[in-house]
Order: structure tokens, then C-alpha cells, then sequence
């Protein structure tokens, strides 16, 4: 199957989960099932789902991945909800949509992503139980990605950083905690749901680290040169926050440059991966060039 056409096949498999695992709009308290799902359904390129996906479709295991995709879903979309609240990027629009405290208010927001939160290892204790080693191994990669010195360690010092002048060092500090990740730990959750071994589990992580820094280059050079249109969300925040990204550190050319450099790292790594690696090599190079 071509690139393009595997991606989407991911993206509607992604898509028919989240609409069969989240509680139904119904589900008593109804306005927080709706918050969930609303931001949920909202859209989205769904990449860390698809990246645990086809990380465990590179192995042989015979456990179905598509609860820990959907699962990591449920924790990006919360970290989504809460960067967008009006104590922290204070934004109106995601994935094309009002933000949830907008759509809803901010205390339905704030409790939407404490439950998207929790649902993602709620997700996992139910559809992995059976495999307690398994099951211990996802818990421990994605609450060891989501915790303090991690995604919100990354988020902390991208506050405190707004407005001041940051070094090289912190920004890495920012980008591989808050972005990269989650980004790893996909594909060492498929990974471990494949039963790859503990040298594909590292080689799958530092994949995940060179797409993942070249993710947020892109993410930053987008909000400097794209419009709310085109990405579904607002753009120059970075500018009015008075934040130091790649661009305003290197330039919109170098800042390209660099992100070309981790995508070509990320694609050698693939050759020390089993399976057929194409569709992996083919993401790398589709987030290095996409406009959204
Ligand atoms: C717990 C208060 C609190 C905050 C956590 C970690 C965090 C806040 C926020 C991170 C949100 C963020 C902007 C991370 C940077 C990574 C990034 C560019 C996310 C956007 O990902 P896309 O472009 O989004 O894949 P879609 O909508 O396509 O899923």
C-alpha cells in the first residue's frame, strides 16, 4: 500500500476506536462525556496513535494495539486542552474548533483533561490486564512520559521561559520533554506490544527523539509563516508570547536545515528496525514537508 493511502487507513482506524472506546455522550455526568469526545472527535492528525500502530506492526506479537493508541490520544488531547486554558496559551481555536473552556467553560475544560487523562490508563488496565507484564510495561512508559520531568516538565519551563531570552540547552530542555516525548514513548508502546527486544525498544526511542525534535522545528517555523486556517489552531503565539523558538534562535533556513538533519538521522535508524520499515520512512519525511 502507498504512504498516503496506509496513513489514512491508521487515521479511519483511529478515528472508528475513539468513537467505540470513550464513554458515550450519554454516560451520566453527560457534559463531561461530551467535553471528552468533543475534543476528541475534533480532528486532529492523530500521528502518535498512527506511531503506535505501525511501531508494533514492525514485530511480530499477536496483542492488538489499538487501545494504547487510543490511549495516548486521550493524554495528548488533555495536554491540548489544558495548554490552551486561558492561565496558560489562553487560546480560542484547535483543530480547527473553539477550544474546550471556550465551547464549554473553563472548569468543564480543566475536568475534561483530568478525565482524558485518567481514561488513558484506564484504557490500558482493561484491555491489557490479562498480560500483566505488558500491561505493567505501557503504564510504566506513558506515566514516566506524562509526569513532572517529562511533558509537564517540558511545559513548565516553556512558561517560565516566556519573555526572557532562553539558551540553546533550555529550548532542547522544552522540545524533548514537551514534544518528543510522547512522540518515543508511541513507538516504545508499540514496541513493547509487539515484544520487541529491549535493543529495537531503544532504537524505536531514538526514532521517536529525531522526528520528534523535527516535529517541533516545524511546529515552529508553521506558526510563524502559516494562518489559522490552514492549521486549525492560532498562530503567532510564540511571537506575541515573547517566546524563544528555533526560528527566532536560528532563522526560518538554518531552523529547515536542522529539521532535514534529525529526519535523515531518523530515517538510518530505521535500517537497524525489523519488518517493513517504508511506512515509517515515509512519516518521517511527510511531517518534515506537511503545512499543518
Ligand atoms: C498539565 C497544565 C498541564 C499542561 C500540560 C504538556 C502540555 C501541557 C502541553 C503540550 C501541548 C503542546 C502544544 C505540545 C507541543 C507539541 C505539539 C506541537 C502539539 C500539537 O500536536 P499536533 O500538531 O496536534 O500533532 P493534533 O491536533 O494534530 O493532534
Amino acid at each position: 500500500m502507498e504512504f498516503k493511502e496506509k496513513l489514512r487507513a491508521y487515521q479511519s482506524q483511529v478515528e472508528s476506536a475513539i468513537g467505540e472506546y470513550l464513554p458515550a455522550e450519554g454516560t451520566r455526568p453527560s457534559r463531561i462525556h461530551q467535553a471528552m469526545r468533543y475534543s476528541m472527535q475534533a480532528g486532529g492528525k492523530r500521528l502518535r496513535p498512527v506511531l503506535v500502530l505501525s511501531a508494533a506492526e514492525l514485530f511480530a506479537g499477536k496483542t492488538d494495539p489499538t487501545p494504547a493508541a487510543i490511549a495516548v490520544e486521550c493524554l495528548h488531547t488533555y495536554s491540548l486542552i489544558h495548554d490552551d486554558l486561558p492561565s496558560i496559551d489562553n487560546a480560542d481555536l484547535r483543530r480547527g474548533a473553539a477550544t474546550s473552556h471556550k465551547q464549554f467553560d473553563e472548569a468543564t475544560a480543566v475536568l475534561a483533561g483530568d478525565a482524558l487523562l485518567t481514561y488513558a490508563f484506564q484504557l490500558i488496565a482493561r484491555h491489557y490486564k490479562s498480560q500483566p507484564s505488558l500491561c505493567a510495561g505501557l503504564v510504566s512508559e506513558l506515566s514516566e512520559t506524562a509526569g513532572s520531568e517529562r511533558l509537564i516538565g517540558g511545559q513548565v519551563e516553556d512558561i517560565l521561559g516566556e519573555g526572557a531570552p532562553l539558551s540553546e540547552d533550555t529550548l532542547n530542555f522544552i522540545h524533548l520533554n514537551k514534544t518528543s516525548a510522547l512522540i518515543e514513548c508511541c513507538l516504545v508502546m508499540g514496541g513493547i506490544i509487539g515484544e520487541a527486544s529491549d535493543a529495537q525498544r531503544d532504537t524505536l526511542r531514538a526514532f521517536g527523539r529525531e522526528i520528534g525534535i523535527a516535529f517541533q522545528i516545524i511546529d515552529d517555523i508553521l506558526d510563524a509563516t502559516s494562518d489559522a486556517e490552514t492549521l486549525g489552531k492560532n498562530t503567532g503565539s510564540d511571537a506575541e508570547l515573547e517566546k524563544t523558538t528555533y526560528v527566532k534562535l536560528h532563522g526560518l533556513q538554518r531552523s529547515r536545515d536542522i529539521a532535514h538533519q534529525r529526519t535523515q538521522k531518523a530515517i538510518q535508524l530505521c535500517q537497524s528496525l525489523p519488518g517493513d520499515t517504508s511506512f515509517l520512512v515515509g512519516l518521517a519525511s511527510y511531517l518534515e514537508n506537511r503545512i499543518r
